[in-house]
């Protein structure tokens, strides 16, 4: 700096900063990254349609803080631009590469009963919001060393920002009919990340291409037909949403379309034509690991809170905590109809947590025949909870 003014002109100062956070950010891992004005959501009306029209069921978080949602500087006051970011993660795997084994050394299919399939993005060990905000706070840093009066802010999913908008704006890609950002290279199967700041960082050009044409594959095969139209997603019925965010029982029309899926759901992805070719690139931590996809699901069970805890604390399967995965475990076993799946399922029926008992009498009614019909008459002997007995009383009378 001479008398006051930079030696560098400040433009050229910004554009050498994006130009080393965009080279940083493929060294850690990000397989795309851009830049984005801090503009108005052009996505704020329908967001609050969305919620006025229900769709974003119990997830309080959006009619709780909607109005920050109207421009990013909702999430820091003196943002100019935002970094996004996208994050490759494991692609969903072919059956046969599922490296769960049993006592036998066989790996066993999902189709002879027991397990539950849990979402690719989950599939690995690690959460992703750990790895992210790692690698944001590193770029960040960044940053902050070379513009020390600089603001900037890493946020991943839980700040009130439309991600995908964002991301499409810093010309990562175009929202597919099923909400997703896609890519041409690399399909939908990334996480994103974004970086918000106060400098005026160069901008990217957007993506203004919609890439979707005439496919609708991803909203006919959706399950639990969760798409009102294309890009509009009630979540409400989403499986996605039914077995991870959803806190009391799932609806009983929604429980057979839910299938096998114990945790997450990737059927919108795994039918379009862009994820065909995606690279599978994902880092160690992301890789599926051996003990939770596919998720046996009989032993879960038989895990008080503690042994739950020290199986399950870390991983991203821990959200929905035990009375959660409990509830998906016992819909997914009742769905396989395996008698075999009968003993986990009577544990369930007379757990301490109602939601578990209540899902556990569904999935024995599933499965049927005269020892269901005992274990469910032995219960209803004792519940004392209207909710479950309802539950216990509609298998009964079937
Ligand atoms: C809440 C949430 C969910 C909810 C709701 C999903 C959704 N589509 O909104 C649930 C739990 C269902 C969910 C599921 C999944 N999620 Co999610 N989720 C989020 C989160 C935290 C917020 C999304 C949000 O703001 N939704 C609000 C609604 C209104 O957004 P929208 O549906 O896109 O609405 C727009 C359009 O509908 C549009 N619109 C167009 N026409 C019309 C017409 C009308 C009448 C209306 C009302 C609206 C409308 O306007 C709206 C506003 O822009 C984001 C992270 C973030 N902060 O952005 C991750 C995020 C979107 N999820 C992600 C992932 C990976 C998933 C899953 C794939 C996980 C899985 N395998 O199970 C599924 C996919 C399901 C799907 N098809 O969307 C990734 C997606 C990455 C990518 N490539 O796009 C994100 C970005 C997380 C991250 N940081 O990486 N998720
Ligand atoms: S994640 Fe599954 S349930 Fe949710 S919209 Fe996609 S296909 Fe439907
Ligand atoms: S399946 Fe088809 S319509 Fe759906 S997101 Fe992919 S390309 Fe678009």
């Amino acid at each position: 700096v001479k008398n006051g003014k930079p030696l560098v002109p400040l433009e050229m100062d910004v554009a050498e900063t994006a130009t080393l956070l965009k080279a940083r950010a493929a060294e850690l891992g990000f397989s795309h990254s851009g830049i984005a004005p801090a503009v108005d959501a052009q996505g704020f009306s329908q967001l609050a349609e969305w919620i006025e029209r229900g769709y974003a069921g119990e997830m309080s978080y959006f009619p709780e803080r909607l109005d920050a949602y109207r421009h990013p500087k909702g999430v820091l006051a003196n943002s100019r631009t935002l970094l996004v970011f996208a994050f490759p993660y494991h692609l969903p795997l072919a059956p046969q590469e599922n490296s769960t084994r049993d006592s036998q050394g066989a790996v066993p299919s999902l189709a002879a009963g027991g397990y539950g399939k849990v979402a690719a993005y989950a599939a690995g060990r690690a959460d992703y919001h750990d790895l992210l905000h790692t690698r944001l706070k590193e770029l960040r840093r960044l940053l902050l060393n070379r513009h020390p009066n600089a603001e900037a802010r890493g946020v991943v999913d839980t700040a009130p920002l439309l991600e995908r908008e964002f991301a499409q704006l810093a010309g990562l890609g175009w929202i597919g009919k099923n909400t997703l950002l896609l890519n041409r290279s690399s399909g939908s199967y990334f996480f994103l990340a974004v970086l918000l700041t106060s400098l005026d960082l160069p901008l990217d050009q957007p993506i203004s291409v919609d890439h979707c044409g005439t496919c609708r594959a991803c909203l006919d095969a959706c399950p639990t037909r969760a798409f009102v139209a294309p890009r509009l997603l009630d979540a409400t019925r989403c499986i996605s949403y039914l077995t991870i965010e959803h806190r009391g029982g799932i609806p009983v029309e929604l429980r057979q379309p839910l299938g096998e899926w114990v945790f997450g759901c990737d059927v919108c992805q795994t039918v379009c034509p862009w994820n065909r070719k995606a690279p599978s690139v994902a880092i160690a931590e992301l890789q599926p690991c051996p003990d939770l996809n596919p998720l046996a699901l009989r032993e879960l069970f038989f895990l008080d809170d503690a042994a739950f805890r020290k199986r399950f604390h870390g991983t991203p399967l821990w959200r929905p905590r035990r009375r959660g995965l409990l509830r998906n475990a016992a819909i997914v076993l009742g769905n396989q109809r395996q008698a075999d799946s009968l003993p986990a399922l009577s544990r369930g029926l007379n757990d301490i947590e109602p939601l578990i008992r209540g899902s556990s009498a569904w999935g024995i009614g599933q499965i049927g025949g005269s020892t269901a019909l005992q274990l469910l008459q032995q219960r209803l002997l004792v519940e004392e909870d209207p909710t479950v007995r309802r539950e216990i009383e509609a298998m009964v009378q079937r």
